[in-house]
Order: structure tokens, then C-alpha cells, then sequence
């Protein structure tokens, strides 16, 4: 993310139906093989068209949808509050082009995440709070009202999608916790397993500040918009997107949406988090999506992954009304 390669996420318009299109499986072979024979200068020269041909193949083996004791929640039902200005993203581009830095820099995490385990699972409510615990995660999922919500996602290297996902309002989790009132910002914490994740063992790359953690202020995780999420297009999420719970801040570029969540610290200091102390000056703790901001490359425009749309950034990511409030003081 810090060092922005070409942009291969301009996936041509002619690609333009916004439901994934499933191809079958020999046309996926057929492109498959295609892509191995004209291989590297491919993808070397055209890596766009390269990126758009494998996603339109559909391979579904990408989607790989954990089976869990809370499997039968989902889908759940939907609350109609939050439309979208635009067609939801096919499942398997947003499945395909995904972000997590503990497997592979790359946007193929999904070829990545095979050894991670989504069970058993639990989640630690710690720091300065009246009921510090630790949920199972099934426990938690039957706890709270599953829903299911259109949010659009836009990741400061200026790829967006718009997808459904399901789980529970912040708030909740924070109601479960009662705060003590020195609480002023809740830190979370992906798990740290290099066992599963290649991207946090000792020698991968840059000398990362693993395990990832994020953060929010008080007012900012109750807000209603912020939303834990444990699943996505009707069904528990997929490794790739963050399994078994992350965090969903709509409002705020792509890398404040946790994945893969372990652990809630309320604390009454602002915590580090894993961009800010890579890059301060690109990765605000704040970071809301704010076109007009200055940073080191142009947040103006954006481009949908799979449709290769491009619209102009709204301040806050166009949700504005829900979360202006908590900043003008
Ligand atoms: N633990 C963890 N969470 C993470 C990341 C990561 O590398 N590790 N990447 C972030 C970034 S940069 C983005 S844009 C979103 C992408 O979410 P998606 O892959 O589900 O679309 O996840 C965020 N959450
Ligand atoms: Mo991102």
C-alpha cells in the first residue's frame, strides 16, 4: 500500500455488468491457460486487461465461506437505511482484490489464506471497562441482531467497492463492555499467527509493526454507521475479507477497517495503529475520506473494481450526514 504500483485495479469499461457474471468452467480453464501461456509479457504490459480476463473467468474456488455453529444466522435481514448510489460490486471481484498485508502485498490474498483458522475463535474486551470478557465468537454472533448493510468501501489507494455486509452496529459490543468514563478510544488487534500469515514472519519484506492494530475514539465506534462485520453477500465472510469479525468505518479510507479482529482495548490515550506509525504523514489516525485533503497522491477521483468506474471522492465518503457531527466541535 505505502509504495503504489501501476494501477492494476483499472479494470476496462467495456466489463460493465455491475452482478457478477458467472462464467463456467471450462471458459475459466480456457482462460486460465491463456493467461499462463501468454503469461509474465501479459501481465507485464497489460496488467489491467490481464486482471479483468482472470476475474471475468469467475473462479469460485476463491469464495471459500467457512462452515460455523452460527452458519444458520445468515443471510440476515436487511436494513434498508443505507442505499447505495451505485450497483453493488460482484462478489468475486471484491473476493479477488483484497487487502491484507499479514499474507501478501499482493491483491491475490485469497490464494493465500489457506491456513487460517476461523474456529475456535475468541474475542478479549479488555482495559478500562466494567465487564472485561472473552466472547467465543458463536457466542457473540447469537448475542447481537445480525443485518445486513450496503456500505460502500473506499481504500486510500483509490479503488472503491460497494458490497453487502452482514453483522452488528459497534455500539453493541460497546454496550456489552460498559465503558468506564475514562475510556476515550478503543484499540483492536488482529490476531499475529506466522504459523498462517506469511507476511508476519521474521524476514517478509519490510520489518512491519505486526500484529495490526487500529484504533477509534469513543464517539467515533458508537456512532451508528460503524459496524463489526462477520459476513458478506449473505453468508459469513471469507478469510480474504477478514474472518471471522472486522471492523467496517465507511467513512474512512479502506485501512482503519480492521480485519480479523482479536481484541477491544478501551483506553484513555490515543493508540498507534499499524499505518500511522509506518507513515504518519500519509496515514492519519483519523483519516476520513476527504477529497480535498492534502496528501501525497490525488484522493479526488475513484475507481469501482470490476465496472472500472470512475466518480468523483464525496467528503467522508458521501455519509456526511451521519458523521459530520462528531467533528465539528
Ligand atoms: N488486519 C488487516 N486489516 C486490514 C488490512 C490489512 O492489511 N490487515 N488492510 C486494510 C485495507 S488497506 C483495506 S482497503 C481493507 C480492504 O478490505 P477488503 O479486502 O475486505 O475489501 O482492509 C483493511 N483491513
Ligand atoms: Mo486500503
Amino acid at each position: 500500500m505505502f509504495i503504489r504500483k501501476k494501477k492494476p485495479w483499472h479494470i476496462p469499461e467495456r466489463e460493465a455488468a455491475p452482478e457478477q457474471v458467472y462464467l463456467g468452467r471450462r471458459r475459466f480453464l480456457r482462460d486460465i491457460c491463456y493467461l499462463s501461456l501468454a503469461g509474465g509479457a501479459l501481465l507485464a504490459v497489460f496488467p489491467s486487461d490481464a486482471f479483468a480476463l482472470f476475474e471475468k473467468s469467475g473462479n469460485k474456488d476463491a469464495i471459500l465461506v467457512p462452515r460455523t455453529p452460527t452458519s444458520h444466522l445468515y443471510p440476515a435481514p436487511r436494513n434498508g437505511s443505507y442505499a447505495l448510489d451505485r450497483p453493488l460490486t460482484g462478489e468475486l471481484v471484491s473476493g479477488t482484490y483484497n487487502n491484507f498485508y499479514e499474507f501478501t502485498s499482493d491483491k491475490d490474498v485469497w490464494k493465500h489464506v489457506g491456513r487460517m483458522e476461523v474456529r475456535p475463535w475468541t474475542i478479549e474486551i479488555t482495559g478500562l471497562v466494567e465487564k472485561p470478557r472473552t466472547y467465543d465468537i458463536d457466542q457473540l454472533a447469537r448475542m447481537v441482531r445480525l443485518e445486513e448493510r450496503l456500505y460502500r468501501l473506499r481504500c486510500v489507494e483509490t479503488w472503491a467497492i460497494a458490497v453487502p455486509w452482514t453483522g452488528f452496529p459497534m455500539r453493541e459490543l460497546v454496550g456489552l463492555a460498559r465503558p468506564l468514563s475514562s475510556a476515550r478510544y478503543i484499540r483492536m488487534t488482529t490476531f499475529m499467527n506466522p504459523a498462517w500469515a506469511p507476511g508476519q514472519r521474521p524476514g517478509a519484506g519490510q520489518p512491519w509493526p505486526w500484529p495490526y492494530t487500529e484504533g477509534l475514539a469513543m464517539e467515533e465506534a458508537v456512532n451508528e454507521l460503524t459496524f463489526l462485520a462477520t459476513g458478506i453477500y449473505g453468508h459469513e465472510l471469507p478469510r480474504q475479507h477478514g474472518a471471522p469479525i472486522r471492523l467496517v468505518v465507511p467513512w474512512k479510507y479502506g485501512f482503519k477497517s480492521i480485519k480479523s479482529i482479536v481484541r477491544f482495548e478501551f483506553t484513555d490515550r490515543r493508540p498507534a495503529t499499524f499505518w500511522n506509525s509506518i507513515a504518519p504523514e500519509v496515514y492519519g489516525f483519523e483519516s476520513n475520506i476527504d477529497p480535498d485533503a492534502p496528501h501525497p497522491w490525488s484522493q479526488k477521483m475513484e475507481t469501482m473494481l470490476g465496472t472500472g468506474e470512475v466518480r468523483p471522492t464525496l467528503l467522508y465518503n458521501g455519509y456526511g450526514e451521519l458523521v459530520s457531527g462528531i467533528y465539528k466541535k
